[in-house]
C-alpha cells in the first residue's frame, strides 16, 4: 500500500485539486515534453489558497528543521516572479506557527530587470551577502529556473542550504541522463531539496480517489520520463 501522507500534504493536495492548480490533460512543458498532468500555482490568489499554500511550506519546512535541528536559514529567496508571493506568505506563516524560531527569517527576491535609478539593486528585501539562504519556488522539473536562482544567490555572496518547491516532478533532467533536477541540485551542491508534494503523492491520491485513468497516464509519463533518484 502507499505510505499514508502527513495531513498537511493531503489537505494541500486536496486544495490543489479543488481549486485547478493541478489539472489532467495534454500540456506541452517549458522542456518540450507533453505531460499528462500541470501544476500551475499562479492559481494560488485567493486569500484561503494563499493560506493553504504557505501553511503547507511553513510546515515542511518546520518539520525538516525539527529532523535537522543544524539545519539554519536566514531568508527565503523566491525568484521573481512566482516565487515572490510564496516567499512573503511564507515567512509570515513561519513567525505565526513558531515565534521564537523564525520570526527573524527574512523574504527576498530578485527583479527581472536591473534598476538604474532610486535605491538600484538587483535584490528586493533582504540582502543576501552571508547569509544562509532558502530558495522557494513552484516546481521543478527539469531544473533550469532553479539554476538561475542558484547563480544569482552566488553572485550576490549569500549561502545556499537548500530548496523548497511545491510540487517536485521528479522527472530526468535530460533524455541522456537517468538522475532528476532535484538529485542533480542535491549532489552538486549538497543542500537538501524539499517538497510538499510529489508526483508519486498524486499518484497514490489519484489512486484513493478512484480516478484510474489519470493514474494510469501519470503512471506511463513516470515510465517514460521517470527519475531514478
Ligand atoms: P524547469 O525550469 O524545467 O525546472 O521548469 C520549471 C518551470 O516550468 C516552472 O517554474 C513553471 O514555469 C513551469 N511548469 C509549471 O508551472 N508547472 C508544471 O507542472 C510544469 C512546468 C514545466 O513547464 O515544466
Amino acid at each position: 500500500p502507499p505510505p499514508v501522507l502527513p495531513t498537511y500534504k493531503s489537505a494541500f493536495l486536496q486544495s490543489c485539486l479543488s481549486a485547478s492548480v493541478l489539472t489532467f490533460g495534454a500540456y506541452k512543458l517549458k522542456s518540450g515534453r507533453l505531460s499528462p498532468y500541470f501544476f500551475n500555482a499562479g492559481l494560488f490568489h485567493k486569500a484561503s489558497l494563499v493560506r493553504s499554500i504557505s501553511t503547507a511550506f511553513a510546515q515542511t519546512l518546520i518539520e525538516h528543521v525539527a529532523r535537522n535541528p543544524t539545519f539554519q536559514f536566514d531568508v527565503l529567496f523566491g525568484p521573481a516572479y512566482k516565487g515572490i508571493p510564496l516567499a512573503t506568505a511564507t515567512v509570515d506563516k513561519l513567525a505565526e506557527l513558531d515565534e521564537a524560531s523564525f520570526a527573524r527569517v527574512s523574504y527576498s527576491f530578485n527583479r527581472k530587470e536591473m534598476k538604474d535609478h532610486g535605491e538600484g539593486g538587483l535584490i528586493v528585501g533582504a540582502p543576501l551577502r552571508d547569509k544562509n539562504v532558502v530558495i522557494i519556488d513552484d516546481v521543478i522539473t527539469a531544473g533550469t529556473a532553479m539554476r538561475e536562482a542558484i547563480e544569482i544567490i552566488k553572485a550576490q555572496g549569500g549561502r545556499l542550504v537548500g530548496v523548497i518547491v511545491a510540487l517536485d516532478r521528479k522527472e530526468r533532467m535530460s533524455d541522456t541522463s537517468t538522475g532528476s533536477a532535484i538529485g542533480e541540485v542535491r549532489k552538486e551542491f549538497d543542500v537538501p531539496v524539499l517538497s510538499i508534494i510529489d508526483l508519486d503523492d498524486l499518484i497514490g491520491v489519484l489512486g484513493k480517489l478512484g480516478d484510474e485513468e489519470d493514474m494510469e497516464k501519470l503512471r506511463e509519463y513516470k515510465r517514460k520520463y521517470g527519475a531514478s533518484d
